[in-house]
């Protein structure tokens, strides 16, 4: 097993992440930027390193910097988390070519599917289902693009291939506004990503957002641990997810898992992973793979029973998966609310001093959060300060353990968005499930 762990991140992740390791006995490092000394993960931690100022470009993402604490606190490996530096292939190749392990695939796979176009080309050659769309780059031919889009149908919608989670990306809705949408948002890919590769995909108007779990060792196992539904989400954040997708025929999603799985071997994954699908009329078309854990892991170990994060250290230590398919038995259902200190009107950000923070409790309710009474949230990151997770034997036993769970949850001194998620608890719509991406944003009347 990894000796010693340094955990590049913070806020809730940091502790979950630091809690996977004194299970398994594994030493922690935190690191943390000036205002994060009084982060809980960090009094817990074995040792702490301030690697910078506030600003994230300073300190998260100071690739240096945290090289530099592995070598002074001789870590062996890095748990990057979410966000920040997870997906950063260059960053997995540097800690790799310090003498470091990187928890996560290697930086050739991160590289393959932070480029949408090569990880649409690797899924497809592995029997992954995609969207209708270009099979690759559009290039300058104008005639070309225009006979691209008519065969697929529009609308149509052109994305940029480093983009990804909701970045640079335009629908088109007829042939006169084609040439110029390619062009618009090949502008901006160049300026956001500094590659103005774009592609074209059939532009699904109602899916939903389902994704799907894979873990795998990279000795040739890889298992799914299901299907988590996030399709409650305001402009590209998610809001509250589930597990396992309400209404999906089963033979519809044994297809696809064992796609996802196949495709892991081919590409040589390794670590946890999640193939993003839109999933519309009861077909499934995948459209980007995350090669991190995300926020919203919580709803598949509630109803697998399995500890992704102790996984992904067991995976990067060298171990075989520690459970195979058929040992996996995925019970009950799992809600997951994002708690996050901003403005329930205008979703501002609000930062500031929590005078008083009381956690729900109870049979099946689950808190992932860094906060504590007296802890100040810095305005310098990421608004999220608590995920509410609940597990029920039904999807609505689960929803009604969410309802009460909400209603205990105390956050005062600062503003949250308790009050919008204790209506997302009671919204009927929403109870009767498998709604679409666009059902929040019509709620919230944006
Ligand atoms: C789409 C789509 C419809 N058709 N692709 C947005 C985030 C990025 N991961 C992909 N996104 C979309 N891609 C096709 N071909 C609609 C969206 C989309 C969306 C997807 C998932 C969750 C929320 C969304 C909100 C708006 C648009």
């Amino acid at each position: 097993m990894l000796e010693k762990v340094l955990i590049a991140n913070r806020g809730e992740i940091a502790l979950r992440i630091l809690r996977a390791c004194k299970e398994l006995g594994i030493k922690t490092v935190a690191v943390h930027s000036k205002v994060d000394a009084e982060l809980m993960h960090v009094k817990l931690a074995d040792e702490a390193v301030c690697i910078g100022p506030n600003p994230s470009p300073q300190s998260y993402l100071n690739v240096p910097a945290i090289i530099s604490a592995m070598e002074v606190t001789d870590a062996v490996a890095v748990h990057p988390g979410y966000g920040f530096l997870a997906e950063n292939a260059d960053f997995a190749e540097q800690v790799v070519n310090s003498g470091f392990r990187f928890i996560g695939p290697s930086a050739d796979v991160i590289r393959l599917m932070g480029d949408k176009v090569s990880a649409i080309k690797a899924m497809q050659e592995a029997g992954v289902p995609t969207v209708p769309g270009s099979n690759g780059p559009l290039n300058s031919d104008d005639d070309r693009n225009l006979r691209i889009a008519k065969e697929i149908g529009y609308p149509v919608i052109i994305k940029a291939a480093a983009g990804g989670g909701g970045r640079g990306m335009r629908v088109v809705h007829t042939e006169s506004a084609l040439l110029n949408a390619i062009f618009v948002t090949k502008s901006e890919a160049k300026a956001a990503f500094g590659d103005d590769t774009v592609y074209m995909e059939k532009f699904l108007e109602n899916p939903r957002h389902v994704e799907i779990q894979v873990l795998a060792d990279g000795q040739g196992n890889a298992i799914h641990l299901g299907d988590r539904d996030c399709s409650l989400q305001r402009r590209h954040q998610k809001v509250l997810e589930e597990a396992p997708a309400p209404g999906i025929p089963d033979e519809v999603r044994q297809g696809v898992y064992e796609a996802c799985t196949k495709a892991c071997v081919e590409i040589g994954y390794s670590g946890a992973g999640t193939f993003e699908f839109l999933y519309e009329n009861e077909c499934f078309y995948f459209i980007e793979m995350n090669t991190r854990v995300q926020v919203e892991h919580p709803v598949t170990e509630m109803i697998s029973g399995f500890d992704i994060v102790k996984e992904q250290l067991r995976i990067a230590s060298g171990l075989p998966l520690s459970i195979k398919q058929e040992d996996v038995k995925l019970q009950g259902h799992s809600f997951e609310a994002r708690i996050n200190a901003e403005d329930s009107k205008n979703f501002l950000p609000s930062p500031g001093k929590v005078s008083f923070f009381h956690a729900p409790g109870g049979p099946g309710v689950r808190v992932d959060s860094h906060l504590y009474s007296g802890y100040t949230v810095p305005p310098n990151y990421d608004s999220l300060i608590a995920k509410v997770i609940t597990h029920g034997n039904t999807r609505e036993e689960a929803l009604d353990k969410m309802r009460i769970a909400l209603d205990e949850l105390v956050v005062d001194g600062i503003k949250s968005n308790v009050e919008l998620q204790q209506d997302l608890a009671r919204d009927g719509e929403f109870r009767k499930g498998g709604v679409n991406i666009h059902y929040l944003e019509q709620k919230l009347g944006l």
